[in-house]
């Protein structure tokens, strides 16, 4: 049967015309062929929209000329169902009641399409029922208006809305008075924006696109790009093809970073031939990280050592450490005490396999690290993205050509959304500019993260809620936990294209404020409007859609917060209307209030996209010694140490066929895994230590710290190359697992990657798809 679950090993590369066949489905599934080709040849394009798929950059027009296809398979994915053309109608929800829609499963909402018009909670009857937008806002605004503090609202924003939206709604709740700025960034890349300025003063990666092209040695860890950032894999294969060796660190062993079959590549498709990706695969346990990066750092020492007493040059940047670092003698230190066996011991990774690596470091003149959630999501995130600042600042691997620390960004926009202001602890300089250019005193004391308003809503502190994007509820931890405290408060309200689980777990009012996406166009006074993203290298760049939008009654998110601050600030002094009938006029305000980095934006925009200057990229550091810093971070372990038998590490990851809380299909292609997100990825030997048989029924339960009982029935364990006390499985089914407290100690982002669990056999019958009927 077609939608029964299967299993099996996948043995191709990835790419190819698997990844081809993938995108031809897609579009014909939501029925978007005629439009797409169109539409697609647009994507990341000088004139065209930016994918709202991922953070990875286009190639720079002003010095690439565009391939003809920039976007990839999950790009097109992401653009099918934003361009779907189903809809939720008014009728739809006429039919189905809000707790009736609970049921449904994530995909099945996803299925519907596109919502069309603004609605609101008819709590009388359990049904979303149309409202008007004049409605929506004066009553929105009222509700806003009544509270006693606008501490009591949480301000949330997904990582797709533009700088020019985020920047209006960073000033909207400034003005509205609060910093309570909770955004998906908190549950990502936060340990990188908190914890590299430690390091080299600046929380951004400080590598281009180019520097792809001229780095000798490339590390990458805990990220999947084949599946989150696919156009990195035209990097990752140039790379290889010039000799470049790929260091993947990873506890699973991902197709991508195995074999790639370039789609782009004629020559390969046909021949289907591919490319090996990781020249050398470290295969860690779950939490090693920092362990092998401190072996690393300790065998580039031993072997400086060595070098030295053979009368040979250094293997170190003598020079660059003299003249740009701080800190070096005490981490040399501390890494040289560190014990081999208890590095083997952490990591699962041998000694003589890390002298390897740290030979391909020292060989290499220029050497790049990229890495993804697998690092930044354990209690230790940020001092883990700390000791791979160190490891890069012994070769002065930072500063110069193909060489330099790469964070991969998921949203498309999300490093973009902080840079223009939403942060919910700013800096004295910001709100002190902030004030020069808007006239009126910002709030001065930090507001809330995710955590830290999930925190309020259980506390009852909190009673408005107001999400620009995204799927907040779906996204945190704690999933019951959350879903009491979101439906306690006074009001939610969704800024969304797409139906999701966030309008079904609502407030006592609940509005859903439907909005026009990427690839539509956005019209103001006649006038074809763009918007601008930053990429993960800080490249910013205009967009603007060429659809038409999915029905007439939408507005764009940036009309959507210049109305809402007015129904909420009627004695604001912002010019609210101007920016809604012009985005150059809040482009212009962006370089007021940032003028460093965004002066003259609307000018340099006729370039198509710029860099934003990175100071750590010119070696010029921002940091309180004034030096790029070596930071020790005592012991190696990247989470607590639980002293419980059995225990495992559970990674909560994405499939191939989602979009974080959007879910595509409930297969996952690469991992062999067929109409199926209930499952296990787990080491043999911990299957048969527990009695578990080859895709037998389990359940998990979380080691809580807090006497709280977290559990998950229903799952089937898959045997999968994963070392042994490490298991992995989908998230957002897994967050009921993730307790809140459960975070990285700098940043607070929840540690997703590395939660304690006990996993059981389960009574057969217990196990089952996860896609029941809807
Ligand atoms: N198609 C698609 N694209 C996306 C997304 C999506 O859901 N779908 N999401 C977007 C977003 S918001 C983000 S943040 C990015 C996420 O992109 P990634 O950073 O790739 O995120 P994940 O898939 O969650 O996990 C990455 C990897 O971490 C590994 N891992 C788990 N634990 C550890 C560990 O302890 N150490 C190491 N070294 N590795 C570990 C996992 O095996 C997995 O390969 O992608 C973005 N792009
Ligand atoms: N256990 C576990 N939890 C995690 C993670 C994990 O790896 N494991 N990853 C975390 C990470 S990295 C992230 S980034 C968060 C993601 O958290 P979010 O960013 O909050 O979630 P998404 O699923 O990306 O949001 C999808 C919704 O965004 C809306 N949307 C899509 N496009 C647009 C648009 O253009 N405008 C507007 N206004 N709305 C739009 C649609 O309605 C869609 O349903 O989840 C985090 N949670
Ligand atoms: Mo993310």
């Amino acid at each position: 049967m077609a939608d029964q679950p299967t299993y099996k090993t996948y043995n191709h590369p990835a790419g190819g015309w698997g990844a081809l066949g993938a995108t031809a489905r897609v579009l014909r599934e939501q029925s978007v062929i005629a439009q797409s080709t169109r539409t697609l040849l647009a994507m990341n394009k000088p004139d065209g929209f930016k994918c709202s798929s991922c953070a990875w950059p286009s190639p720079d027009p002003n010095e690439h000329k565009p391939k003809t296809f920039e976007f990839c398979e999950n790009g097109a994915k992401a653009l099918a169902f934003e361009t779907t053309r189903r809809r939720v109608t008014r009728a739809f929800f006429a039919s189905h009641s809000v707790t009736e829609l609970m049921g449904w499963t994530d995909y099945a909402l996803e299925m519907e399409g596109r919502l069309v018009e603004p609605m609101r909670y008819d709590a009388r009857t359990d049904h979303y029922v149309p409202c008007s937008w004049e409605q929506a806002f004066a009553e929105i605004g009222a509700e806003l208006r009544a509270l006693p503090d606008p501490n009591q609202a949480e301000f949330y924003t997904s990582g797709r809305t533009s700088n020019e939206a985020a920047f209006l709604y960073s000033v909207f709740v400034r003005e509205f008075g609060t910093n309570n700025f909770p955004d998906c960034s908190n549950m990502c890349h936060e340990p990188t924006s908190r914890g590299l300025p430690k390091s080299i003063g600046i929380g951004k990666g400080t590598c281009t696109l180019d520097d792809f092209g001229k780095a000798e040695a490339i590390f990458v860890i805990g990220q999947n790009p084949g599946t989150n950032s696919p156009r990195m894999m035209t990097q990752l294969v140039e790379a290889r093809h010039r000799g470049v060796p790929i260091v993947v660190i990873n506890p699973m062993p991902e197709r991508a970073l195995m074999r790639f079959t370039e789609p782009q590549d004629p020559v390969k498709m046909a021949t289907f031939g591919s490319t090996k990706i990781g020249s050398e695969f470290v295969h860690i346990r779950i939490g090693g990280d920092i362990a092998v990066l401190k072996g690393i750092f300790r065998a580039v020492l031993e072997r400086d050592d060595a070098e030295i007493a053979a009368g040979h040059p250094s293997v170190l940047d003598h020079a660059f450490i003299a003249e740009h670092t701080h800190g070096f003698e005490a981490a040399a230190a501390e890494a040289r005490a560190t014990d081999w066996a208890a590095i083997e011991a952490m990591s699962g990774i041998g000694r003589a396999q890390i002298e390897r690596v740290a030979g391909i470091y020292v060989a290499s003149n220029a050497t790049m690290i990229c890495y993804g959630m697998g690092i930044t999501q354990h209690q230790s995130g940020a001092k883990a993205i700390q000791q791979i600042a160190n490891l890069l600042l012994l070769r002065g691997n930072i500063g110069k050509p193909g060489a330099g620390i790469s964070p991969v960004r998921g949203h498309s926009n999300v490093q973009g959304d902080r840079t223009v202001g939403i942060d919910e602890k700013p800096t004295r300089a910001y709100l002190d500019q902030f004030e020069t250019v808007f006239g009126f005193k910002p709030p001065q004391e930090p507001g809330h993260d995710v955590v830290e308003s999930v925190e309020a809503m259980i506390a009852g502190t909190a009673k408005v809620f107001v999400g620009l994007g995204g799927n907040f509820i779906h996204a945190v931890p704690d999933t019951p936990v959350a879903y009491e405290a979101m439906r306690r408060l006074n009001m939610t309200v969704a800024v969304s294209t797409k139906l999701n689980r966030g309008h079904l777990v609502h407030g006592r009012k609940a509005y859903i404020l439907p909005c026009i996406a990427r690839a539509e166009l956005d019209m103001q006074n006649g006038v074809k409007q763009r918007i601008t993203i930053e990429d993960s290298t800080s490249m910013v760049g205009a967009s603007s859609g060429i659809l038409e939008p999915a029905s007439p009654d939408l507005l764009s998110e940036i009309a959507i917060v210049c109305r809402m601050a007015r129904a909420t600030l009627p004695e604001s002094t912002v010019a609210w209307e101007s920016y809604e009938r012009d985005y150059d006029l809040i482009r212009d305000m962006i370089a007021r209030v940032y003028p460093a980095i965004y002066a003259d934006m609307n000018r340099r925009l006729d370039q198509k996209q710029f860099h934003l200057r990175n100071p750590a990229r010119e070696r010029e550091w921002k940091t309180d010694t004034g030096k790029a810093n070596f930071l020790v971070h005592p012991g190696i372990d990247m989470d607590q140490p639980v002293a419980v038998e059995g225990m495992l590490r559970l990674a909560t990851i994405r499939s191939h066929e989602q979009f974080n809380t959007t879910i595509y299909s409930n297969n996952d292609r690469y991992r062999g895994v067929y109409n199926d997100r209930m499952v296990v990825f787990m080491n043999e030997d911990d299957m048969a230590a527990r009695g578990i048989a080859p895709e037998g029924a389990c359940e998990m339960e979380t080691i809580s710290t807090d006497g709280k009982h977290r559990f998950l029935g229903g799952l089937r364990a898959l045997p999968y190359p994963i070392p042994r006390g490490s298991v992995a499985a989908y998230y957002p089914e897994t967050n009921g697992l993730l307790p809140l407290y459960h975070h990285d100690s700098t940043s607070k982002t929840p540690a997703a990657k590395s939660i304690p669990v006990l996993v059981r056999r389960a009574a057969e019958a217990t196990a089952g798809p996860a896609i029941r009927a809807a």
